[in-house]
């Protein structure tokens, strides 16, 4: 049995789930809120010290950090492989998975979509000065990730890989502001990569059901 934990609003337990439904893997979704204002319930802490969202229990084992998370999921278990079976298609993979988790994260998520959407829902006004501040590293970020789309149905290829099961839910959470709907339009593989990948029943069923 496999134990994913955390909330579906979060874009790291997101790629998780997606690596998941992509190699066909039943698992039990704990919810774990680590927004909620008394935070993550203690004895969470033993699954994830930094008490972040996800973790995973596999049997014995626990592991938190989603890029080794991804990997898990990959290599444990049978399904449609899920990296590059070529070692520069691999390490094509990790760069990607690597731009995300270092620059991609805090940028197009916190510093653009929350100020942008999720502040302005209870019409508290978004940080002006930090998107603009955000924009540059922004545009660096999508520049970056358009020249390493290989223009396929998916980011590296014909296949999906752990690449695209990351990248999806920040992206898509970014094009919801308008500052990341200009920016990916000016990307034209990117934008194509997205609007495909949306579509998969992967990416529907890991909707956010609560807040993003
Ligand atoms: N390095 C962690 C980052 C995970 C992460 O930042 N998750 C966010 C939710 S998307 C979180 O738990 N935030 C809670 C907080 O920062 O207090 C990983 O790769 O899993």
């Amino acid at each position: 049995m496999i134990e994913l934990y955390g909330a579906d609003y979060s874009v790291y337990v997101r790629s998780a789930r997606l690596a998941l439904a992509e190699k066909g893997l039943a698992y039990k979704h704990v919810p774990i809120d680590v927004f909620a204002p008394e935070g993550p319930p203690a004895d969470y802490l033993a699954l994830h010290p930094f008490g972040k969202i996800p973790a995973l229990k596999h049997g014995d084992a626990t592991l938190y950090e989603t890029v080794a998370i991804l990997r898990y999921i990959d290599e444990a278990f049978d399904g449609p492989p899920l990296q590059p079976d070529d070692p520069l298609g691999r390490a094509r993979m990790t760069q990607i998975l690597s731009i995300l988790d270092t620059y991609a994260y805090r940028t197009l998520v916190w510093d653009i979509f929350v100020e942008r959407i999720v502040k302005t829902r209870d019409g508290t006004p978004a940080d002006e000065v930090k998107i603009a501040a955000a924009m540059g590293a922004a545009r660096t970020i999508i520049t970056a990730l358009e020249s390493l789309c290989s223009g396929g149905s998916f980011l590296l290829g014909t296949r999906p890989s752990l690449a695209d099961c990351h990248a999806a839910p920040m992206l898509a959470l970014f094009q919801m502001a308008e500052e990341g709907s200009l920016l990916l339009k000016a990307a034209p593989r990117l934008s194509a990569w997205l609007a495909h990948f949306a579509t998969r029943p992967s990416f529907q069923e890991t909707a956010p059901q609560s807040r993003d």
